[in-house]
C-alpha cells in the first residue's frame, strides 16, 4: 500500500507532528499531565489522523521508528515546557506489538533514563493479550525506571480482571464510550462509578476520557473520579497553544 511506503518518508522527513491533550485534576482543577497524539501532514493528502496510519504502522514495523520519534519529540517538548516554567508529565500511546519488542524496550528505557523525562505510557489491555508474559515483564521494567503505566480505553476492548490484577499500572482511563452520555444514560453512571471504586481498591488513579459537559464533570467529581480529559477541558492542541493554556487556562 502506498501509505505504508510513505510512512518511512514521513518519519524521517518531518511530516509528523504532535498535539497535546491536557488532563486535569477534578478537585484541584489543575493540569496533571498531557497526552501526546500524533498527526501526519501528508504532502498530497493533507492532514492524516492516527486512526488511518497507526494500524498500517503496526503491521509494517514502522511503528518502532514512529514511536521512538514520538518519544524523542516529547522529551524535547518537555524541556521547552520546563523552560517556560511548566513541569508536566507527558503520556504516549504505545502500540501492543511494541510491548514484546526488546529493541523498543531497550531504546525507550535508554531515552527516558538519560533524559530524566517524566513520561507515561498508555496501553490497552487488549495489547497485552498477544504475549502476556513478555508484556507484563516489560511493563514492570518501565514502571521500575519511573514510567507511569496507564490503562487506556478501559472497558471498551477485551477487558480481563486477570490483567488488571497483574499489570503494574498506576492509572486507569475509563473509555469515552461510558462518559460522553454520562448524564443522559441509565447504565453509564453505574458502570463508571463501579469502575472508579474498583480502580481505587487496586490503588490506581482514575481518568475519565471524553468529558464534554460541565454536568458530566460535576457528576464525576461526586463519584470521586481523580482526573478528567475531554473536549470540555481542551481539544488536542499544539505546543505553543499548550503553553498558553498552562498560563491562562481555558
Ligand atoms: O487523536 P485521535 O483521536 O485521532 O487518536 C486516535 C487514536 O490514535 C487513539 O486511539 C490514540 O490512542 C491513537 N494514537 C494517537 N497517537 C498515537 C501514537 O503516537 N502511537 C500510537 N500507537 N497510537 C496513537
Ligand atoms: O484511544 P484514545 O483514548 O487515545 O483516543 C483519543 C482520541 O479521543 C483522540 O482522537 C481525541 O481527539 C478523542 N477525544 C478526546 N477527547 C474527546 C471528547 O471529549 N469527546 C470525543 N468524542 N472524543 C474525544
Ligand atoms: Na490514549
Ligand atoms: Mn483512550
Amino acid at each position: 500500500l502506498a501509505l505504508v511506503r510513505e510512512l518511512q518518508e514521513a518519519i524521517v522527513g518531518g511530516q509528523l507532528f504532535l498535539q497535546y491533550q491536557p488532563k486535569i485534576h477534578v478537585r484541584r482543577q489543575e493540569v496533571s499531565g498531557v497526552e501526546a497524539l500524533i498527526r501526519w501532514r501528508h504532502p498530497e493528502r493533507g492532514l492524516v489522523m492516527p486512526g488511518d496510519f497507526i494500524p498500517l504502522a503496526e503491521e509494517s514495523e514502522h511503528i518502532l521508528d514512529l514511536t521512538i520519534w514520538t518519544l524523542r519529540q516529547v522529551i524535547g517538548d518537555q524541556l521547552i515546557l520546563a523552560e517556560a516554567g511548566h513541569d508536566v508529565p507527558i503520556f504516549i500511546n504505545i502500540a501492543g506489538v511494541l510491548l514484546a519488542n526488546p529493541r523498543f524496550v531497550h531504546l525507550a528505557c535508554s531515552l527516558v533514563e538519560e533524559s530524566g523525562a517524566k513520561i507515561g505510557f498508555e496501553i490497552t489491555e487488549t495489547s497485552v493479550i498477544r504475549d502476556p508474559a513478555s508484556a507484563i515483564a516489560n511493563l514492570k521494567t518501565f514502571a521500575e525506571i519511573g514510567i507511569t503505566i496507564s490503562i487506556d480505553d478501559y472497558g471498551a476492548g477485551l477487558s480481563s480482571l486477570a490483567y488488571l490484577k497483574q499489570l503494574p499500572a498506576r492509572e486507569l482511563k475509563i473509555d469515552k464510550l461510558f462518559v460522553t452520555q454520562l448524564t443522559s444514560s441509565n447504565r453509564d453512571p453505574l458502570i463508571v462509578r463501579s469502575t472508579i471504586d474498583l480502580a481505587h481498591a487496586l490503588e490506581m488513579e482514575v481518568v475519565a476520557e471524553g468529558v464534554e459537559t460541565q454536568a458530566a464533570l460535576a457528576l464525576l467529581a461526586v463519584m470521586g473520579c481523580d482526573m478528567a480529559q475531554g473536549f470540555l477541558i481542551s481539544r488536542p492542541i499544539g505546543l505553543d497553544a499548550l503553553i498558553k493554556y498552562l498560563e491562562h487556562g481555558r
